[in-house]
Order: structure tokens, then sequence, then C-alpha cells
């Protein structure tokens, strides 16, 4: 028998999502928001199932998504960012709070929470990043925040089924 493929379908119509947005180089991170905006759309996500919430820089995004995860309002939580090495004396510091504290919420909380920071050596690059030249971040992260959402929700119905090798 052939192994079975699972995976999340690209709709969004339903499900609840939390855009969590550093204002921290807001002249690139509104791009991500904007990106991320446009993904939901496309995707059929409803206004009225999204909610923004900006916080002052990158380091602060991982409380506030751990906050939104354990308030069970929302399916998933997107976490767009900017970090650019050049410009920022404590850009380890930042960047691997930021990237840890985004993973340990998902884990702690079982709600998927993606990244959306980018993370870039000049600001050339994180322009590129930004919906330039090179894809736009935001975007990418709500993407894949409706395949995952979808995927977990067909894992979800797969594991209730009862086990019919049997
Ligand atoms: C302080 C700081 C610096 C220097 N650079 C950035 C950055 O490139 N990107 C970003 O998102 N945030 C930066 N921050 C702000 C910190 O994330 C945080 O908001 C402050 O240190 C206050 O805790």
């Amino acid at each position: 028998m052939k192994p079975q493929i699972h995976q999340g379908k690209l709709d969004g119509k339903g499900f609840r999502f939390a855009i969590v947005v550093s204002r921290w180089n807001d002249f690139l991170t509104s791009r991500l928001l904007e990106g991320a905006l446009d993904a939901l759309e496309r995707l059929g996500v409803e206004e009225k199932d999204i909610q923004i919430f900006k916080v002052p820089g990158s380091f602060e995004i991982p409380l506030t998504a751990l906050k939104l995860a354990r308030s069970r309002k929302f399916d998933a939580i997107i976490c767009l960012g900017v970090i650019i090495r050049g410009e920022t004396p404590h850009f380890e510091y930042v960047a691997g709070e930021a990237a840890k504290g985004i993973g340990q919420v998902a884990m702690q909380t079982d709600v998927p929470v993606l990244f959306g920071i980018v993370t870039a050596d000049t600001v050339q690059q994180a322009m590129d990043r930004a919906g330039v030249k090179m894809g736009n971040k935001g975007f990418e992260a709500a993407m894949a925040a409706v395949e995952i959402v979808n995927l977990y929700k067909n894992i979800e119905n797969l594991l209730k089924k009862p086990n019919d090798s049997n």
C-alpha cells in the first residue's frame, strides 16, 4: 500500500489569526504586515478573523505571542519584525531571543507561531526580503500559517478516526 501524504490546504476560511508586528524598523515591518494581510485575504481569511498587535521591537514579540496563544482565541500567531545587524549593537541577542522565544511559545502552548522576522546584515538586504526583490517574509509567514492550521486540523481528524487497519 502506498504511504499516505498529508499536507495542509491553502484555505484560511473560518480560521482566526493574530499578527504580532514590531514597530522597530517600521518602514519595513509595515511592508511585512501588508504582505501578511494580502496573503490572508487571498486565502479566504475574513477581516473579522484577523487581529493585529503592535509591539515596540522584536524582543517584545515572544511574550506577546505567548499571551495570545494562551488565550486560545487564535488558530495561529504570525510574528513580524526586522532586525538589521549593521544597525543593532545587540543583534545576536535580539535575534536570538526572538527566535528562541517564538519557538518556545509554539512548543509550550501547542498553537502554531510563525517566524516572519527578517534578520539581515544590511538595510538593503532587509528591504529585499520585505517585498522589494526576494519576496516578502510577511506574505510567506501568513501562507505558512494557513497551510499549517489546515495540516493540524487534518492530523486531529486523523487521530480521532478509529484505526481502520485493525
Ligand atoms: C534596541 C533594538 C535595536 C538596537 N535594534 C532592533 C532591531 O533591529 N529590530 C527590532 O525589532 N528591535 C530592535 N531593538 C528593540 C528591541 O527589540 C526592544 O524593543 C528594546 O530593547 C526594548 O526591550
